[in-house]
């Protein structure tokens, strides 16, 4: 690397001409495509992030200045610029950098990202701060077109534009989210006008102005400003000049000297300014220019075909609650699916395929995806709603206002709940048990393996008297057989495993696969263990449970989640509400913490949340 090695600040990028810019920004390229091709992570988004990242710390005096990226998941360039290219080889291990923007992590992250749309909110609150503080440094946030999708995005412009605070947005339009960018303002972005039919808008426009019959000075004022705003009616100035912002572009993302130029003129406009860019998702990376899709976040693969190193041959519980998805609303017409931005992700693609009017890409708004099912469900239909347990979190207020309150039968399929791995601590989704186990009228269920998953499927979209929560975890399933014909399982009924007399194994979810492996490890020291499948976070099984703990009193509870209102929580709820006191219980869970990134395997084994460490607990 000719230049990237002595950059080790954006002071170092500073001394550089624009045309050793250009070679920066080939062997940044060069240097993300090798590193994640052995890490993982997110690529595309990040390659089509390069140019503007080398502009913005060209122009701008990060750490004074403050650069906060939405998501953070198009940061990797300027991780690299702002001193992490040595240790850039650690992206996303246990240990190592983060896959996101942390301010824990480095000075030069103006905000800690991972889920979207939040930087306009985080960039004016900083900026509003550094003026009460009498400090004039600047605040850009970057923000993607999907991201724009996100309703916060938009309270962000609302307030930025209501109180005049200089804030500079660029927002980085590649057309696409995950998949292809959805709604009217993607398609708003795109929109494109020929000349001629803006002279001829504008001719209409005049004649129709001299048409009216008197132009006082305030009508005419206003007549001429909106003469003014038809300039920027080809482009979606429009709409962010409505919001006080003062529009620029778009302009090529990926032209260094435009944007540095463009820059360098915006950067001490005291307003809200937001500047239009477009780029090419995964750009610079044949493989990823040519499928962004695969390339958004991508796992190992070899740099030259592009082809992944490793795919696991069992299926995936995303893949098959996609599958048996297909399969059920093949004879229920009232089935509808429903993603925030996410088809590839919850494993909806193909449903949407076969189904296309019955799958609605909301864009990344969780909010208003759960309460547009809750409209739908008071239509008869029954929505199934797919989030990750993570970008639930987003919608709370909706699950309980807009779906609990009137029992509405919504269901929520909660894919990548428990720990994910090297996303780390903004997407685990550890804590749908706590928040949904509150709500009045909700079922919440776990399955213990994939053929479990179908069967909870069916029982939740089958079940009208409320909305029921059924969560699974990211990555392949345990490998068993899934039945042809799926069966509905009761609400609110365990299933004993194995019988033992030793100890109580009360486990949900994914735990319950560890519970049987503890089981088989007890046994040859000699424990006996009861394991019971318990299925159900809300209803527990009371009657179940209760006469096993009357009869085994010594009990662990385990689950892939926070302590802190989960299910081992629940079990000794309902035993001490029903005067059982003679019992001793240990629970397995997440004890108050905030994961870090790291390979699933390593957290698991380092938050005692597997098999050993049942088995450490049971001698105890
Ligand atoms: C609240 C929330 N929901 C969903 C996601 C998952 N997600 C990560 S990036 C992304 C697409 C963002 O698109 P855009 O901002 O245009 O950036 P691009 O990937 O195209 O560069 C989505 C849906 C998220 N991070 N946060």
């Amino acid at each position: 690397m000719a230049f990237l090695e002595y950059i080790d600040s954006p002071a170092d990028l500073k001394c550089l001409s624009r045309n050793e810019l250009e070679i920066v920004a080939k062997e940044i390229r060069k240097l993300m495509v090798e590193t994640v091709s052995k890490t993982g992570g997110h690529l595309a988004p990040s390659l089509g992030a390069v140019e503007i990242a080398i502009a913005i710390h060209y122009v701008f005096d990060s750490p004074m200045d403050k650069i906060i990226w939405d998501v953070g998941h198009q940061a990797y360039a300027h991780k690299i610029l702002t001193g992490r290219n040595r240790n850039f080889d650690t992206l996303r291990k246990h240990g190592g950098i983060s896959g996101f923007t942390r301010i824990s992590e480095s000075l030069y992250d103006g905000f800690t990202t991972g889920h979207s749309s939040t930087s306009i909110s985080a960039g004016l609150g900083i900026a509003c701060a550094k003026r009460l503080k009498k400090q004039d440094s600047k605040v850009v946030a970057v923000i993607g077109d999907g991201s724009m999708t996100g309703g916060l995005a938009y309270e962000g412009l609302n307030a930025a534009g209501d109180i005049h605070k200089g804030i500079i947005v660029i927002l980085n339009d590649n057309d696409m989210s995950i998949s292809r960018n959805v709604g009217a303002l993607s398609s708003f972005l795109s929109r494109k006008y020929s000349t001629t039919y803006l002279q001829n808008l504008r001719k209409e426009f005049g004649i129709f102005l001299k048409s009216l019959p008197k132009i006082g000075d305030y009508v005419y004022k206003l007549a001429k400003r909106s003469e003014e705003s038809l300039k920027t009616f080809g482009t979606p100035g429009m709409l962010f000049e409505a919001f006080n912002f003062e529009y620029f572009g778009p302009i090529d993302g990926h032209n260094l000297d435009h944007l540095i130029d463009i820059l360098e003129n915006i950067k001490n406009i005291n307003e809200p300014v937001l500047l239009h860019i477009k780029t090419k998702k995964g750009k610079g990376y044949g493989p990823a220019e040519k499928n962004p899709i695969h390339f958004h976040g991508i796992g190992s693969f070899d740099i030259k075909t592009g082809t992944s190193v490793s795919k696991n041959s069992i299926p995936s519980y995303t893949e098959v609650f996609g599958n048996t998805m297909i399969k059920l609303a093949k004879d229920n017409p009232k089935i509808i699916a429903i993603t925030a931005a996410m088809p590839e992700g919850t494993g909806l693609t193909k449903f949407g395929e076969i189904y296309p009017d019955r799958l609605f890409d909301v864009g990344i708004a969780e909010a208003h995806g759960v309460t547009f099912a809750g409209g739908m469900a008071t239509e008869g239909f029954k929505p199934v709603v797919a989030i990750y347990s993570t970008f639930l979190q987003r919608a709370y207020d909706q699950i309980v206002h807009d779906v609990c309150l009137e029992s509405l039968p919504v269901v929520f399929a909660i894919d990548r709940a428990g720990i994910v791995g090297e996303d780390g601590p903004t997407h685990h989704g550890v804590f749908d048990i706590t928040y949904l186990r509150s709500m009045p009228n909700m079922v919440i269920m776990a399955p213990k393996d994939e053929n479990e998953l179908c069967q909870m499927l069916f029982t939740a979209i089958s079940y009208e008297k409320g909305p029921v929560a059924l969560r699974y975890p990211r990555g392949s399933g345990i490998g068993v057989e899934v039945d042809e014909n799926i069966t509905e399982i009761s609400i609110g009924k365990a299933e004993i495993l194995k019988e033992g007399t030793d100890l109580l194994i009360l486990a949900v979810g994914r735990m319950v696969y560890e519970a049987l492996i503890a089981y088989s490890i007890l046994i040859k020291e000699g424990i006996s263990s009861t394991v019971v499948n318990c299925r159900f976070i809300k209803p527990i099984d009371k009657d179940l449970i209760h006469d096993l703990v009357k009869k085994i009193p010594n009990v662990i509870t385990a689950e892939e989640g926070m302590l802190e209102g989960g299910f081992g929580s629940a079990v000794i709820e309902s035993l001490i509400d029903s005067g059982i006191t003679n019992f001793s219980l240990k629970r397995i869970g997440i004890k108050e913490t905030f994961i870090e990134h790291g390979a699933p395997s390593l957290l698991r084994s380092k938050y005692n949340l597997d098999a050993s460490a049942i088995v450490k607990l049971a001698k105890s």
